[in-house]
């Protein structure tokens, strides 16, 4: 150990220079109290829950309900991204795009070295290697991230690879890690009491695409905060994958099995709080399906040696969305979540000491304490003109080994061959359960014109529709424009006979009288078997403008309640809808100027033609 280090390093686990010298600097920066490695084991994350458990940030839940599980209430103010003040910093505007913030990177960094200045007074720093994907895989991909809130050391302890045996990697090869900086913003003045969930109301999430960091300051949430997770594993990564030729997706991966025992396995982008978690987790309602899980939010892709695309999860758990996850609905994280080792964050608690969030029974318990800490019973319900008793983006985080019908290959640091592409969103109206596209090009079309209602996963305004390419919209880490291009560019590389079919869905269309046309969730798995079924060539579509949607007789209705009129009304093309979608189309790929991919223009003036 060099003797000019600061007396706070003189305990590093590690001799690597470049992270000691990082670390140093950071110490200097922010004047942390202490610093503490982050060696992942059991005993670290029991004492440091322990500590949560006293400092008030965790309550520890029933231990016969949720074994080793915890409750966490976030400030009101810090409960979802911040989509206004996450920046992409690269050294020119243009290769942020029109897509992202963006901020000259040299004053970017002069403004948040005077916000991390002193910032983390008072707090232990915690130094947290990780690695997302596996540490095993061919080019393992590293971070560090520092943060000073233990409530993100547990939480990436469940959502990534972390600890002794990373470092160990990271040092042994000489890796790059990518530096990742979090703090909460609420540095402590001698003999200033804490509060339960520290932050500050000025936030900014800011990457450095050139330079592969990150600089995270004022949240506590995940998105904003487990820095491994959109920062790195998206925005980062997607830089990482322009340049290195692969793709890095907001997509969960599921492994399908035929009755014929022939596996598929699919990929499928929705925006946030739009499905992924269930399809992933699917349990399905026809005979002799299969599904198994490989990832529920982000998926790294490339072409293998014989032009075949494969997936992998870079993540370790999930962090879920809790509404709506019942055991009705998605069974299968019920029981992942009733193993325990869980974080809940702004879900509402039982009187026996366990949660309960919107849509997780159908029966309302009759008392509960809600997410901001208040007596809370159905009286006061949103159905009865109310409030929920869960905040709408509260979140369970979990193991993702927990999943029983985890697919092994989960465990495969070179992941799976994926033979279908889904792309999907929220929408009311217009687009149909599901539509086949016409060919390769024309599905990266359609990824491109994804759109979707937004939802409480991202501050601000929640229903609006808005476009969201390939459901990235807040996750591309460089100009949109480009991105698309790089899809062109990359698929290139693909073996034409087993390019993924592609394919649009929307569980979320509305019939007339407001309610949700396709009952969605394990039936879901009818229109999984009609893609596949597509793919064999087995199962009738009709052309329309848009591309193919099934007929009347060839999805699997068998054993759903459901009139023919309703499930036509589920899969139905409308030109009048698809007329008025036009414009709002010609705006969206306006505002891509002169980086549009030729593909797209070509595909979007085939698309009006077939509408006229
Ligand atoms: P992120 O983690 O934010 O990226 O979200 P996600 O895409 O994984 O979304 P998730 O699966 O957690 O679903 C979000 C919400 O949509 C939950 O409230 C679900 O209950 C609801 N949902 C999911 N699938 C369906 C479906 O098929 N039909 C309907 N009506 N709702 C669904
Ligand atoms: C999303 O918003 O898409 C999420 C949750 O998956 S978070 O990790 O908080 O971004
Ligand atoms: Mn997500």
């Amino acid at each position: 150990m060099g003797e000019t280090r600061l007396p706070l390093i003189a305990e590093a686990p590690t001799t690597y220079e470049p992270l000691l010298s990082w670390v140093e600097e950071v110490a200097e920066l922010t004047k942390p109290e202490r610093i503490h490695w982050v060696d992942g084991s059991e005993a670290e994350y029991r004492q440091l829950t322990d500590e949560l458990v006293i400092a008030g940030t965790l309550t520890r839940l029933n231990p016969e309900l949720f074994p080793n599980s915890f409750a966490a209430f976030s400030d009101p103010a810090d409960v979802a991204r911040v989509e206004e003040q996450t920046f992409i910093c690269s050294k020119n505007e243009r290769d942020a795009g029109f897509t992202n913030n963006w901020m000259d990177p040299d004053a970017m960094k002069e403004k948040l070295t005077g916000l991390f200045d002193g910032s983390m007074r008072g707090r232990t720093m915690y130094v947290i290697p990780f690695v997302m994907g596996h540490l095993d895989a061919e080019d393992p991909k590293f971070g560090v991230e520092i943060t000073d809130s233990a409530y993100v050391v547990a939480s990436m302890r469940i959502m990534a690879r972390i600890g002794s045996d990373v470092l160990k990697k990271i040092e042994e090869t000489r890796a790059f890690f990518v530096p990742a900086l979090h703090s909460v913003g609420a540095p402590l003045e001698e003999g200033q009491e804490d509060v339960a969930w520290p932050c500050n109301p000025e936030k900014w999430i800011v990457h450095f695409p050139e330079e592969r960091s990150i600089w995270s300051y004022g949240s506590g949430y995940g998105g904003n905060a487990l820095l491994g997770k959109k920062c790195y594993a998206l925005r980062i990564a997607s830089v990482m994958a322009r340049d290195e030729g692969w793709l890095a997706e907001h997509m969960l991966i599921l492994k399908l099995t035929s009755p014929e025992n022939k596996v598929y396995n699919v990929a499928a982008a929705f925006p946030s709080a739009c499905g992924k978690t269930n399809l992933a987790l699917l349990d399905p309602t026809i005979e002799g399906w299969k599904v198994e899980t490989l990832g529920d939010d982000i998926s790294w892709m490339r072409f293998g040696k014989e032009g075949e695309l494969r997936a992998v999860n870079p993540e370790a758990g999930l962090f879920g969305v809790a509404p709506g996850t019942g055991w009705g609905t998605n069974p299968n994280a019920m029981r992942a979540i009733a193993k325990g080792n869980s974080i809940f964050t702004n879900v509402a608690l039982t009187d026996d000491g366990g949660v309960w969030w919107e849509g997780m029974t159908d029966e309302v318990p009759a008392h509960l304490t809600d997410w901001q800490g208040n007596d809370w019973t159905p009286a006061i319900s949103s159905a009865a003109g109310g409030r929920p008793a869960a905040h709408p983006n509260s979140r369970f985080c979990t193991p993702i080994d927990q999943i029983d019908m985890l697919a092994p290959e989960y465990f495969a640091p070179n992941g799976v061959e994926i033979s279908a592409i889904l792309f999907g969103g929220r929408r009311k109206t217009t687009v149909p359960l599901v539509t086949q596209s016409r060919s390769w090009a024309n599905g990266i079309f359609m990824g491109a014109t994804l759109s979707s209602e937004t939802t409480a996963a991202a501050a601000g305004a929640v229903g609006v529709v808005r476009r969201d390419p390939m459901a990235m919209l807040p996750f591309i880490g460089y100009d949109a424009g480009d991105y698309l291009n790089h899809w062109v560019r990359v698929s290139a590389k693909g073996n034409p006979a087993r390019l993924p079919k592609i394919f649009l869905v929307n569980w979320f269309r509305r019939t007339r009288d407001g309610k949700f046309a396709w009952p969605g969730f394990g039936d879901n798995s009818r229109v999984l078997k009609w893609a596949i079924e597509r793919i064999e060539g087995t199962a009738d579509a009709v052309e329309t403008p848009i591309g193919f949607v099934p007929t009347a007789d060839s999805l699997d209705l068998t054993g759903l309640d459901m009139t023919e009129a309703e499930v036509e009304e589920a899969v139905r093309f409308d030109a009048d809808e698809w007329h008025a979608e036009l414009p709002g189309l010609e705006e969206w790929f306006a505002r891509f100027g002169g980086s549009l991919p030729k593909s797209i223009t070509a595909e979007l003036e085939g698309l009006k033609s077939r509408l006229s």
